[in-house]
C-alpha cells in the first residue's frame, strides 16, 4: 500500500519499453505491494502507438497500477517522478556512421536534461538504457549540474545477468547460486566480465568451472557479443532481458539487495580503480538504503588490469566524440 511511485519510462512505445510497463505495472520494479503511476514518454511519430500500449495497459487491469501519463511532452513526462528509465533513442540504421548515431543520441540526452532536473522529484533515480548507454548517461549528468551525481546511472544488468545465466548454464545449477560476477566499464564489446570474485554454491567460480582458457576466451566473447547474436536470431535486439534487467537494476538500488554480494551498475566514477572521476563506468557495487556504493579494495591481477583500461579508454574517446557532437 501507500502513495504510488511515479515512474517515467522514455521511449515507451518502442521494444524494450513494451516489456517494460507490464513489468513495472505488475511489481517487478518495486515489489508486490508497491502502487505506481506511469509516466510514458515518446516522441510525435509514435503517439499513436503508445496510445494502443495505454490502452494494453488499462485492458490487462493490473492492480498495483494507478494511473498512466502518456504524452510527448518531456516536461509532463518528468513531472514529480521518483524513478527514470530513460529507453528512448535512435536506432543505428544500415549505412549510418558510429559518429551520426552518437549524435542523434547524444542530443537526445542533453534536451532531456533540463527536464529531469527541473521537473522529477528531487531524489529521482535514473537509470539510462538507450545507447551508448554510458556516455548517454554522462551527457545527462553533464546537463543536469544541480542533480545528485549518485542519481544517475547506466544499464550494465543486463550484461551481468548475461554472465550469469552462461555460468549457470555451465556448471547446472539455478541461475540463484551464481553470485558476485562483476561487469567493468562500458555497455559495449570491449567491457571486461570479470568472474575472479564470484561463486557458485560455495565454490569460486574458477574451482566450479575449472576451465580457464574457456572463462578468458570464449565465455568473454560470448557474453560481449550476445546482443548481436540476439539480433542474428530474432531479427530485433534483446527487449525482454533487457526490460527485466533494468528492473533488477532499480529493485536492487531502490528496495534491496536481496542477498546478492553485489551487482554492476554504471555509475559516476570517484575515481576508484583508477577511473577517470567524472566517467561513468561499470563497477561492482552494493546497495543500501537507496544509496550504491562501489565495492572497494579488490584485488585486480595484471591481465584484469588491462581489460580494465582498454574499456576504460573506449569510454574516454566516446566521451570526447559526444562532446564533439553536441548541438547549441
Ligand atoms: P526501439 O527503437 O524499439 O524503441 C526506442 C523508442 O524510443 C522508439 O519508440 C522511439 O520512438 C523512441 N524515441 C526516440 N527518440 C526519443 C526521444 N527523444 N524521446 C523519447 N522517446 C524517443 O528500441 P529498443 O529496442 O526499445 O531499444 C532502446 C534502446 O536501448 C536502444 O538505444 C538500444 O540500443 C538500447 N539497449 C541497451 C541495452 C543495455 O543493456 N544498456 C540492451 C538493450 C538495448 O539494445
Amino acid at each position: 500500500g501507500g502513495e504510488p511511485v511515479r515512474v517515467l519510462v522514455t521511449g515507451a512505445a518502442g521494444q524494450i519499453g513494451y516489456a517494460l510497463a507490464p513489468m513495472i505495472a505488475r511489481g517487478l520494479m518495486l515489489g508486490p505491494d508497491q502502487p505506481v503511476i506511469l509516466h510514458l514518454l515518446e516522441i510525435p511519430p509514435a503517439a499513436t502507438a503508445l496510445e494502443g500500449v495505454c490502452m494494453e495497459l488499462t485492458d490487462a487491469a493490473f492492480p498495483l497500477l494507478q494511473g498512466v501519463v502518456a504524452t510527448t511532452d518531456p516536461a509532463v513526462a518528468c513531472k514529480d517522478v521518483d524513478i527514470a528509465c530513460f529507453i528512448g533513442g535512435f536506432p543505428r540504421k544500415a549505412g549510418m556512421e558510429r559518429k551520426d548515431v552518437m549524435s542523434k543520441n547524444v542530443n537526445i540526452y542533453k534536451s532531456i536534461a533540463s527536464g529531469i532536473e527541473a521537473h522529477a522529484k528531487p531524489t529521482v533515480k535514473c537509470v539510462v538504457v538507450a545507447n551508448p548507454a554510458n556516455t548517454n548517461a554522462y551527457i545527462l549528468k553533464k546537463y543536469a549540474p544541480k542533480m545528485d551525481k549518485k542519481s544517475i546511472t547506466c544499464l550494465t544488468r543486463l550484461d551481468h545477468n548475461r554472465m550469469v545465466g552462461q555460468i549457470a548454464e555451465r556448471c547446472k545449477v539455478p541461475n540463484a547460486k551464481v553470485d558476485g560476477v562483476i561487469v567493468w566499464g562500458n555497455h559495449s564489446s570491449t567491457q571486461y566480465p570479470d568472474v575472479n570474485h564470484g561463486t557458485v554454491g560455495s565454490k569460486t567460480i574458477r574451482e566450479a568451472i575449472n576451465d580457464d582458457a574457456y572463462l578468458n576466451g570464449e565465455f568473454m566473447t560470448t557474453v560481449q557479443k550476445r546482443g548481436a547474436a540476439i539480433i542474428a536470431a530474432r531479427k530485433l535486439s534483446s527487449a525482454l532481458s533487457a526490460a527485466s534487467s533494468v528492473c533488477d537494476h532499480v529493485r536492487n538500488w531502490v528496495v534491496g539487495m536481496e542477498g546478492r554480494k553485489y551487482v554492476s551498475m554504471g555509475v559516476v566514477s570517484d575515481g576508484s580503480y583508477g577511473i577517470t572521476e567524472g566517467l561513468v563506468y561499470s563497477f561492482p557495487c552494493v546497495c543500501k538504503g537507496g544509496e550504491w556504493s562501489i565495492v572497494q579494495g579488490l584485488e585486480i591481477d595484471p591481465r584484469s588490469k588491462d581489460l580494465m583500461e582498454a574499456t576504460h579508454k573506449e569510454l574516454l574517446e566516446e566521451k570526447d566524440l559526444a562532446l564533439s557532437c553536441l548541438e547549441e
